[in-house]
């Protein structure tokens, strides 16, 4: 289905009085609040394929109804959130489950909504039907030179239909590390992902890049060959300019300093982008926002801070995506409730008095820096990031819409209460 541009207009006239109150109110004491507008209605958070249908635990998945179960379905989902919202403007394909057929057509489908490809994402987690070597023990890091040859091969694949649909990087995560002591020899392992990693490197065209994703545990349990962003750093410092280290705010041990750890990856350059969730424990895939707000304002506090002082452009210097994992909600509505909860910690993180907070920092005025801080995180700015959906011909409240419009039932209608999206 389709959202209908007088749809939108139809929600927003009954909501656009009480909208202008809230918003003029709060921007009669923000000096710079057309700039924050600007700045967020240019950036664009990428939906990954993976996350339309909802997902599971390993004791079980709940399927929900009405999933996209073609990429073209999954192409058509991600125009209607960006229909909804003008901020959902790119999907993140993952290879094998999301193979574009014909490429020329899967981009004329996804312009047609308004939609560019985001990073390509490989997947040597798990054996496919018909590959002859297994990955039960680990990809670029096996013991067998075959098994590697076999992953690296998966990724020049991947790297070619990311070619063909106008992507510009190449995501890999791996699940390669070992559940026991004495399993691995950890040198080796990591100089086989070296290894391996450099013959993918190697056919990265020359304006892509390569994002090399952690995670500290899960599936394995006593070591991971790519565990935190200092093994992802070096890694990426050894393969060369065009290879970065992408974080995922779910594949931190508990309690890392995510923001800290953001903020030097900038300050070297290697900062890919990010993974957006959030979670309790670990790797728990919620929506972003939903669980840690302030952690998220404050590693968005460091990341404006960190490109601003290196001149990277908010929008377009680094990749910014969403993986989460919908196992109660319609994934659709996690979805605008993520973009949401990400653009608004954006917004707090640009209100922030930075010359204010690093004349604090200058005379150890520790009350002050935290007064800065939290005046910023405080402030409720979401009429500020309804008005910049406003002007960008957005629904006011996204959510509220979807439910009116009864999106959910209609793609029912469409496909059926058995259509179940690709995936693990
Ligand atoms: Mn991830």
């Amino acid at each position: 289905m389709k959202i209908d541009k007088k749809h939108i207009e139809h929600h927003n006239e009954q909501l656009k009085a009480k909208h202008q109150r809230a918003f003029d109110y709060l921007a009669e004491d923000i000096t710079h609040v057309e700039e924050i507008i600007a700045k967020l209605e240019k950036f664009q958070i990428a939906i990954p394929s993976w996350a339309l249908g909802t997902g599971g635990t390993r004791f079980g998945r709940f399927s929900g109804k009405g999933e996209p179960g073609t990429l073209e379905q999954k192409i058509e989902d991600v125009g209607l959130l960006h229909a909804l919202n003008r901020s959902s403007g790119a999907i993140s394909l993952h290879i094998p489950w999301d193979i574009p057929q014909d490429a020329e057509n899967i981009k004329a489908l996804a312009a047609s909504f308004g939609l560019a490809f985001d990073a390509v994402n490989s997947n040597t987690f798990q054996d496919q039907p018909d590959q002859e070597y297994s990955y039960k023990f680990g990809s670029l890091q096996h013991v067998d030179p075959n098994v590697r040859k076999q992953a690296v091969q998966h990724n020049i694949d991947v790297i070619n239909h990311g070619i063909a649909l106008g992507s510009k990087a190449l995501t890999v995560w791996l699940a390669d590390g070992s559940s026991f002591p004495g399993q691995l020899n950890f040198r080796e392992a990591f100089q086989n992902t070296l290894e391996s990693l450099k013959a993918i490197y190697a056919h990265l065209p020359e304006d892509w890049k390569l994002f090399v994703e952690y995670k500290a545990f899960e599936p394995n349990f006593y070591s991971t060959t790519i565990a935190d962003w200092g093994q992802s750093l070096l890694l990426a410092n050894k393969l060369g300019d065009k290879a970065y280290t992408l974080v995922d705010l779910g594949h931190h041990l508990p309690n890392a300093n995510i923001e800290q750890i953001v903020s030097l990856l900038l300050m070297e350059g290697k900062l890919a982008g990010f993974h957006f969730n959030d979670s309790k424990y670990a790797d728990d895939d919620l929506t972003a926002g939903s669980v840690k707000p302030y952690q998220l304002f404050l590693i968005f506090n460091e990341l404006v801070e960190g490109m601003d002082a290196r001149g990277i452009d908010h929008a377009t210097g680094l990749g910014w995506m969403i993986d989460a994992s919908h196992n109660l909600k319609d994934p659709l509505v996690d979805l605008l409730q993520s973009v949401d909860a990400i653009k608004l910690a954006y917004a707090q993180a640009l209100l922030v008095d930075r010359e204010a907070l690093k004349a604090a920092q200058q005379r150890n005025d520790v009350v002050a820096a935290q007064e800065i801080l939290q005046n910023a995180y405080r402030t409720d700015l979401r009429p500020v990031v309804a008005e910049a959906r406003l002007r960008q011909g957005a629904a006011l409240n996204p959510v509220a819409l979807f439910n009116e419009l009864d999106v959910r039932n209609k793609l029912i209608e469409e496909r059926g209460n058995q259509s179940v999206a690709t995936g693990l």
